[in-house]
């Protein structure tokens, strides 16, 4: 392999608006993090750095449901993804936001740059727009039937049954996902990266240049670019983001994925700014080499259209790999964060703390590295108790408790080696060279089978040779092997910190091995004779079916209430701004369908002291005739608002039960209407 002077080693930027879940971690955080630490550790000058994604509808839309504004969604979770991901021991060197002012700037004067070169072109078109929340709809906020197949169910962006990529003009029968209604067209104008004029340079840079890429990430360029590519369009209709640097663009923003891939660029300023370095080499210096981490829903996103970018930009270097995964599934279903049907990394970290590594460890020994994998609690129990319990803890525990039996926790002299001696310094040797050639190629999963297999080997040995029952005839012996067996643990720790990073910083302390340098690995000689090494305790411990099965009917119950825990409770507030709403009983006295809708209906409700339109996205729960004369609750000073052409002067509390969906909040007997509700 060609060899680079530094990495800029890129994990995709999550998303702002909900927590990490194991799927993201098995599919970026970890590999990444697995690669830059084994980098490092082999003396290479590596720069890992992510962020959260704090633009786009992903924030908008999170925002307009929970009635905040978007800052507030992203200041809810950027300090939460962040916790998480080292709570984990994702060594990031730096971590940023998009929000910040470095990136604002930097993701501005990119835009800048290459419009000024007279890249962009700009065009008005026609575009479906949602009347009701007042926005145009990206094409994933559009379902309807596929042009192509007749699947009722495609999305804008691509028919997932024919697979077909779309725009949603082309849907049939096109709807909202936000409001349900029928999406009007409307006219806009917007700024295009011509990725069309990309293709040929794409051919030769990856598809030519680049077959050594992942086959599941090449076979998706391949089929993307056979595919033929269509200007993109990179900017949007949207309050919340990267304000378009040009004439004529108020009110537009850089569309999320323009800005967030330079997210990368602007993290790199922050971090050379805070240590007092120069970023400039690690994005322009043709030694430095980039690598993104990303799921496989970002393989586009990284291996054509940024590459594009960045060569019409012309300063920056380009991917020299791309090693992109594919799916976690969990307990053999999609995980789904709407569903919430996923385990939550931060509730992962409370509720089992300490077992970092045990989790690092089973993902990654399921890694969905060229096809999708699964995770089961069953699995995360079973790996624990047979391998890190069984295989790696008990051995080196063996070997350190033996070791202060007998030699008084220091370790022994170096015997006459015999054969089998021979075979287990030869495993020592051979591991740092199969598990490095495994790194090399993003093959994590093979590479801790490796590891795996010298801790089963130092186990065997041991089982094998039983220096317990040895000790009482033959005490020389007994040195060799167990000063063998603990420059074994030694290996297993250095090789390990990559993957286990907590478990091999203990064994480090204890026995005075530098477990982040790699290069020593391979040697039987680690630790000097005489040495006291200590016991670190437990390692790993036993996990009993009490602790998965707790995690199982959390998972079941998270299904049930289908919201997740950490979503349920809104930030706090004071008194005064509870006696702001003013809140009181009405009675419904007339109800219609509000026409070409499916969600709404128009309310006549009799507040007491007057009568109030109110319209409500009730309609899928009640019919009209069924609810005349119902008792209600109705913030009355909610500024009113209005929704397909009607105004609506106020709001109808209810309820939402995951069975019976909507249900009224209602006085529990009949009282007088205009009550006031505190
Ligand atoms: N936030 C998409 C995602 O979380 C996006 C990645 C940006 S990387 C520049 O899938
Ligand atoms: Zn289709």
């Amino acid at each position: 392999m060609k060899s680079f002077k530094r990495h800029t080693i890129t994990a995709a930027l999550p998303y702002a608006n909900g927590p990490i879940h194991l799927g993201h971690v098995a599919g970026v955080y970890l590999p990444s993090d697995i690669y830059a630490r084994y980098l490092r550790n082999k003396g290479e000058d590596v720069l890992f750095i992510c962020g959260s994604d704090e633009n786009g509808m992903a924030i908008t839309l999170r925002a307009l449901k929970d009635g905040v504004t978007p800052q507030d969604i992203v200041d809810r979770y950027h300090p939460m993804l962040q916790s998480a991901l080292a709570g984990l021991g994702i060594s990031f060197d730096h971590y940023s936001r998009t929000s910040s002012s470095i990136h604002y700037e930097t993701a501005s004067e990119f835009f800048a740059n290459i419009d000024a070169k007279g890249i962009l072109e700009q065009k008005t078109t026609e575009q479906l727009y949602d009347a009701e929340y007042d926005q145009f709809l990206a094409d994933r906020y559009v379902k309807g039937t596929c042009p192509k197949c007749g699947n009722e169910g495609a999305y804008g962006d691509q028919c997932e049954s024919c697979g077909s990529s779309l725009s949603a003009l082309e849907l049939i029968n096109p709807i909202s996902t936000l409001s349900g209604n029928k999406p009007e067209v409307k006219t806009s104008t917007h700024w295009y990266f011509p990725l069309d004029k990309y293709e040929n340079w794409l051919k030769e840079w990856l598809l030519e240049g680049h077959q050594e890429w992942k086959n599941n990430v090449y076979g998706q360029c391949k089929s993307w670019i056979d595919g033929g590519l269509a200007p993109r369009a990179v900017t949007r209709d949207l309050n919340w983001g990267v304000p378009v640097p040009a004439k004529g663009a108020d009110g537009k923003v850089l569309y999320v994925w323009f800005d967030a891939p330079v997210g990368y660029i602007s993290a790199t300023k922050e971090w050379a700014q805070a240590s007092g370095k120069d970023w400039e080499p690690y994005w322009k210096d043709e030694e430095t080499r980039l690598l993104h981490f990303i799921g496989k829903d970002n393989i586009v996103f990284h291996c054509i259209f940024f590459p594009s970018m960045l060569k019409a930009h012309g300063d920056y270097i380009l991917p020299d790999n791309v090693p992109g995964n594919e799916f976690l599934n969990l307990e053999g279903l999609k995980l789904s964060t709407s569903r919430n049907w996923a385990v939550w990394l931060h509730e992962y970290l409370e509720d089992l703390a300490g077992k970092e590594d045990v989790l690092r460890y089973v993902l990654c020994a399921n890694m969905p590295e060229t096809k999708d994998a699964d995770f089961s609690w069953a699995d995360f129990q079973a790996r624990n108790n047979n391998e890190l319990v069984a295989t790696i803890g008990n051995f080196a525990n063996r070997v350190f408790v033996l070791i202060k039996k007998y030699f008084d926790g220091k370790l022994p002299e170096l015997g006459e080696l015999d054969d089998y001696d021979k075979e287990v310094i030869r495993a020592i040797n051979q591991t740092p060279d199969f598990m490095a050639d495994s790194l090399d190629q993003f093959k994590f999963k093979e590479a801790l089978n490796h590891w795996m297999n010298l801790a089963r080997a130092g186990n065997k040995y041991l089982a094998d040779t039983e220096p317990w029952k040895l000790i009482k005839t033959d005490e020389t012996r007994v040195k060799t092997i167990l000063h063998l067996a603990a420059q074994l643990v030694a290996n297993l720790a250095i090789l390990s910190e990559p993957f286990l990073p907590f478990f091999a910083k203990k064994v480090g302390n204890t026995t005075g091995v530098d477990v982040k340098d790699w290069n020593a690995a391979g040697s039987h000689e680690l630790i000097s004779s005489g040495k006291e090494i200590e016991n670190p305790g437990h390692l790993f411990e036993k996990i009993d079916d009490a602790i998965v099965e707790i995690q199982r009917k959390k998972l079941e119950e998270n299904k049930a209430s289908n919201q997740p825990v950490h979503e349920q409770l809104k930030p706090e507030i004071q008194f005064d701004d509870f006696t702001k709403l003013d809140i009181r009983v009405g009675t419904i006295e007339a109800a219609e369908k509000v026409a070409k809708t499916k969600k709404l209906l128009k309310l006549t409700v009799d507040m007491g002291f007057e009568k109030r339109t109110i319209v409500s996205g009730i309609a899928e729960f009640f019919k009209p005739e069924d609810i005349i004369g119902q008792q209600v609750s109705v913030l009355v000073n909610l500024a009113p608002r209005k929704l397909k052409g009607i105004e609506s002067q106020g709001m109808v509390l209810m309820a939402e039960d995951a069975e019976k969906g909507l249900v009224f909040v209602q006085p529990s007997q009949v009282i007088q209407s205009g009550a006031i509700v505190s």
